[in-house]
């Protein structure tokens, strides 16, 4: 069975962007006025609820039950996540968070063999631009054949949709894919699009529940064994 596409899980996958984002978050909330505060241990806890507008209602329902909900709810929790999402972005643009061990060289290896590449995520279009522009220059869209973000499907992670959405816009089956994810929200995601679905470690999402994958690795320093035991033809 020969894999014909590559499809790519953002935070945590492409870069070990979490923290990124939760500092971006506590930015975003002093700027607004806000004394909450997102630690690593609460932000932890957060992550089982992806996306960030997603996100920031989960904590005020279980975290906050006394909190006054300003009138119109959604377009303060829209404000709050467009003000988070600019700090991330100047924080990606000043290169503080480079693409993890491999992904580069895979992506551009993948490429040049041929195999149809795509993106998976549940992060914005801007964070992702922002993101790759750095890891992988100007030009770096022109890698992916698909590139599935955020609010464009109905349910985010664990939900398939983003990857069924791939799938659409590649017009190929799950079979004829393989995915690389990091948590255990993406890997529910992927496996039910019916994608053998890989997964890296990382830091928040280690101790999580990756029963189902074809494989886990801590990360891709050793494409040459991703490479052998994803059947990849690369490079000839
Ligand atoms: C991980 C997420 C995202 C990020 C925050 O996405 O769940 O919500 O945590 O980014 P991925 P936003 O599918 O790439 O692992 O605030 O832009 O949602
Ligand atoms: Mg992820």
């Amino acid at each position: 069975m020969t894999i014909k596409a590559i499809i790519f899980d953002v935070d945590g996958t492409l870069a070990d962007t979490e923290d990124g984002h939760r500092q971006s978050f506590n930015k975003a909330f002093a700027e607004c006025g806000l004394e909450w505060n997102w630690d690593v241990a609460l932000y932890d806890k957060l992550l089982k609820v992806t996306g960030g507008k997603e996100r920031i209602k989960y904590y005020v329902q279980d975290w906050l039950p006394d909190f006054k909900k300003p009138d119109d709810y959604e377009g303060f929790v829209k404000t709050l996540h467009l003000t988070k999402t600019g700090h991330y972005t100047a924080m990606l643009r000043e290169g503080a968070i480079p693409l993890r061990p491999g992904i580069k060289q895979l992506i551009t290896e993948a490429h040049a063999e041929g195999i149809t590449l795509a993106i998976a995520t549940t992060t914005t279009p801007e964070n992702v631009s922002a993101l790759l522009e750095v890891g992988l220059g100007k030009d770096w869209a022109n890698y992916f054949s698909a590139n599935g973000c955020g609010d464009i499907v109905p349910n985010k992670k664990p939900a398939p949709d983003i990857y069924n959405w791939v799938l659409r816009e590649l017009k190929l089956s799950p079979t004829d894919c393989i995915a690389l994810e990091d948590s255990n929200n993406g890997l529910r995601s992927a496996l039910a699009a019916g994608i053998k679905t890989y997964v890296t470690l990382n830091p928040y999402t280690c101790k999580q529940d990756f029963a189902g994958a074809a494989a886990v690795f801590d990360d891709l320093s050793d494409l040459p064994d991703f490479y052998r035991s994803a059947s990849l033809p690369i490079p000839k």
